[in-house]
């Protein structure tokens, strides 16, 4: 398996030799200053690239392997195959990526918000802060914020009340913080910042989009763009929904074993592949992580290995240490060494350390949210341990 890193590009705090020193050899990026929908040129490509694979003299190289990711435009999760103009401009991103080489490319499909979280910076007892998804703070937000049509229909009476009360508890600059959190588009996001008002706008041009229209929307566009990705020999991985379920009354539909399986099922191209995220699926206590990672190994291209905790309401949860949460890595990697070593070396499994705490320097430092290098680097170091006493050295 081959040790990934997502780096945000030159202006980011981690810089190329930070990711040489955690090990890592293979570069996870995309070119977040394209707009979404804009076909991303060669050109702009190669300069990343250029970036990435100049090796300045005495340093170890950096290979680009994955594009994490190019975003899917809201008309395609709304209107799939109708939406023309924006599939073609997603398969011309995926030509100039190919024709640099680069062979894996994640996406996700999830509508209006990407990943979603109530707070950053949650206080561990470490004193090291990890991302959280506080369910009842998220409800207020959602009944007494946003306040969309119907709010009231997704929550329980008991639920309305105790997110009434932590409503009520909250000062404004907390509620203020949580609305800018989960409007904001976190790092990496393939949705767009939103205003709260435009939140309401984008939500009602879903009205009529349930999981069964999102799902034909999602095969629609992978019937669309596998043949060029086969053509090309590259992978397409979907990322999980993050959480994993519906939001503010959005579907979403890569949350669980079966939603992957009806993807495959009614797309069997071999580029139809999957980014296997064990901190997204796994804050389902019903998704059975190894069991998935082996059931759709030979589809496993890249993988995002980090651990999240369930709390005790079975909708909240922290990101935890990587090997400390309700994830089995050492299971998982099991099966994923498994599926390795029956792949020819150029398409061995990508993975990288997903998100991580926030600890030591990197308290006091700028970090990119979701993305700090410490945190990151303990989880890599963990994952490398793991691979080395199953005998699997990464590279
Ligand atoms: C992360 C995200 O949520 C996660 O597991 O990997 O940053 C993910 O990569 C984003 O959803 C990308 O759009
Ligand atoms: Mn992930």
């Amino acid at each position: 398996m081959r040790q990934g890193w997502r780096w945000f590009g030159p202006d980011a705090p981690v810089t190329l030799d930070d990711v040489r020193q955690t090990g890592a050899t293979n570069i996870v990026s995309a070119l977040h200053q394209v707009p979404i929908g804009r076909a991303w040129t060669e050109g702009e490509v190669r300069q990343r690239q250029a970036l990435i694979e100049t090796t300045p003299a005495g340093r170890s190289p950096l290979t680009w392997s994955v594009v994490e990711s190019i975003p899917i435009p809201d008309a395609v999760k709304r209107t799939g195959g109708k939406a023309k103009a924006e599939i073609a401009a997603w398969i011309a991103s995926l030509e100039a990526v190919a024709a640099c080489g680069i062979k894996i490319i994640c996406y996700n499909f999830m509508p209006v918000v990407d990943w979603t979280r109530t707070e950053l910076d949650f206080v561990t007892p470490t004193g090291a802060t990890a991302m959280r998804f506080d369910h009842e703070r998220f409800a207020a937000f959602d009944l007494f914020v946003l306040n969309r049509p119907g709010v009231e229909n997704d929550y329980s009476e008991a639920d309305r009340a105790r997110a009434k009360a932590v409503h009520d508890s909250m000062t404004e600059a907390e509620m203020a913080e949580i609305t800018r959190i989960i409007t904001s588009a976190l790092p990496g996001s393939t949705t767009e910042p939103m205003t709260v008002p435009g939140f309401r706008e984008k939500l009602a041009a879903y009205d009529c989009v349930d999981a069964k229209h999102l799902r034909q929307n999602l095969i629609e566009f992978l019937k669309a763009v596998t043949p060029a990705a086969e053509a090309l020999d590259v992978k397409l991985t979907l990322h999980p929904d993050d959480p994993p379920r519906p939001l503010f009354g959005l579907p979403r539909i890569a949350s669980t074993a079966d939603d992957y399986a009806a993807l495959f099922d009614a797309v069997p191209s071999a580029a139809n592949g999957m980014c296997f995220c064990t901190g997204s699926l796994g804050v389902r206590a019903d998704n059975d992580l190894p069991g998935i990672a082996r059931r759709f190994a030979s589809r496993i291209h890249f993988a995002h290995l980090r651990a999240t905790t369930r709390e005790g309401d079975g909708r909240s949860f922290h990101e935890s240490a990587h090997l400390d949460g309700d994830v089995d890595m050492v299971a998982v990697l099991k099966e994923l060494v498994a599926e390795d070593r029956r792949r020819s070396p150029q398409h061995t499994i990508v993975f990288r350390s997903d998100h991580g705490h926030r600890m030591l320097d990197d308290l006091e430092k700028t970090v990119t949210p979701g993305y700090p290098a410490i945190g990151r680097l303990r989880g890599l170091a963990e994952l490398r341990g793991i691979l080395h006493a199953l005998d699997a050295r990464p590279n």
